[in-house]
């Protein structure tokens, strides 16, 4: 194109937006439906993959920038190396070890420890400034290790946590109830996976509480089909795993959910594993990442709320507070 004269001084003396890069840590199959989901969504200026093995690496950043015809101008980057993060807005960490036959889940996480400590701490040098996302399992107790191992305030360390298992939940309910999962108001909270603590209280149905929905809609709403909704939920993940061998699809419109409300200052509250201690009595010396309704924005974790919870949900809490703790201790950090 031949340049023309707009009269506007040149780009670079002109003020202009700060461009939004995001890095994805582990181009697996999470780490890949994360980046896609971003890239789709127009939420990035620039992403960068990283992934120690070069080869796929390379395979799956040629394949995304094949697209580009289609998509919003986003440049990719990808390397092996914590150095084509520089700069990072947001830091998304899904790279981890899968379980081995025989293997206990103590194991595994010591592995993913000694992962994290080779990942973490350089990504936090390359931008200090970044929020951390921290998708890798079991990612309470990892949202901790990046925490400790990146220095960074608890604000701008986040896990994924229950914003995944929320979204099943919400899905089930309106599924029972013929709605929009989008009008579904639901809360899991707590320890992601086994131990998730369904918020039945939290329930709202297009404003109205899930009770009077339930019961306007002439539909069965008995213990049995709740607890059939809360099983659903946490077996959800081993089902898909068990039928296609990984989740994915899923957990990458969930980790940009949690990209929009955080890069473009939602303020929105998301189910999301932060610093717990203090919270419904968890002591305020155990140091533990469980999920509780946090109000995230640009700063990262803005609030987390106080959630009106019965004895029997709080003590469900704290017991799984006191098992994250006795893990983390375990690890030496
Ligand atoms: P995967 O397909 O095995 O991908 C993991 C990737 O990490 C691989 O490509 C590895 O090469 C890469 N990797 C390993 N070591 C390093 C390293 N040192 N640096 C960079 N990359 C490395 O696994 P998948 O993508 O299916 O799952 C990733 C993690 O996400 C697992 O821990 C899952 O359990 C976890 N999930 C968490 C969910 C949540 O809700 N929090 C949901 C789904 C999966």
């Amino acid at each position: 194109f031949r340049p023309v004269s707009s009269g506007c001084p040149p780009p670079s003396s002109s003020p202009h937006r700060r461009l939004t890069k995001v890095s994805v840590i582990g181009a697996g199959n999470v780490g890949m439906a994360i980046a896609q989901t971003i890239l789709t969504q127009n939420l990035a200026d620039e992403i960068a993959l990283v992934d120690a093995l070069p080869d796929k690496l390379r395979g799956e950043a040629l394949d995304l920038q094949h697209a580009a015809a289609f998509l919003p101008r986003v440049r990719i980057v990808s390397g092996t190396d914590a150095s084509v993060t520089r700069n990072s807005d947001l830091v998304v960490v899904t790279a981890g070890a899968r379980q081995i036959p025989g293997e206990t889940r103590l194991d595994l996480l010591q592995r993913n420890v000694a992962l994290y400590r080779k990942i973490v701490p350089p990504v936090a040098a390359c931008s200090p400034e970044a929020l951390l996302l921290v998708v890798s399992n079991p990612v309470d107790v990892l949202t901790y290790v990046a925490w400790k191992l990146s220095g960074f305030p608890p604000s701008r360390v986040i896990g994924s946590g229950t914003n995944l298992d929320s979204s099943r939940f919400r899905f089930l309910i309106a599924e029972h109830l013929d709605v929009n999962a989008q009008d579904v108001q639901a809360y899991m909270v707590g320890e992601h996976g086994d131990s998730s603590v369904a918020i039945w209280s939290s329930i709202s149905v297009g404003g109205m509480p899930a009770l009077k929905s339930l019961q306007d809609s002439h539909r069965s709403f008995d213990e049995a089909a709740l607890e059939g909704i809360r099983r659903a939920v946490v077996g959800g993940a081993y089902e898909v795993i068990g039928l296609k061998g990984y989740t994915s699809w899923a957990i990458g419109y969930s980790v940009a959910s949690l990209a929009t409300s955080l890069l473009r200052d939602q303020r929105r509250v998301h189910p999301v594993s932060v610093l717990a201690a203090g919270f419904h009595g968890i002591s305020d010396g155990h140091e533990v990442f469980l999920s509780l309704p946090a109000r995230l924005g640009r700063g990262g974790v803005l609030g987390v709320a106080e959630m009106d919870l019965t004895e029997a949900e709080a003590a469900q809490l704290r017991r799984s507070a006191k098992t994250l703790w006795d893990n983390c201790q375990l690890l030496g950090l």
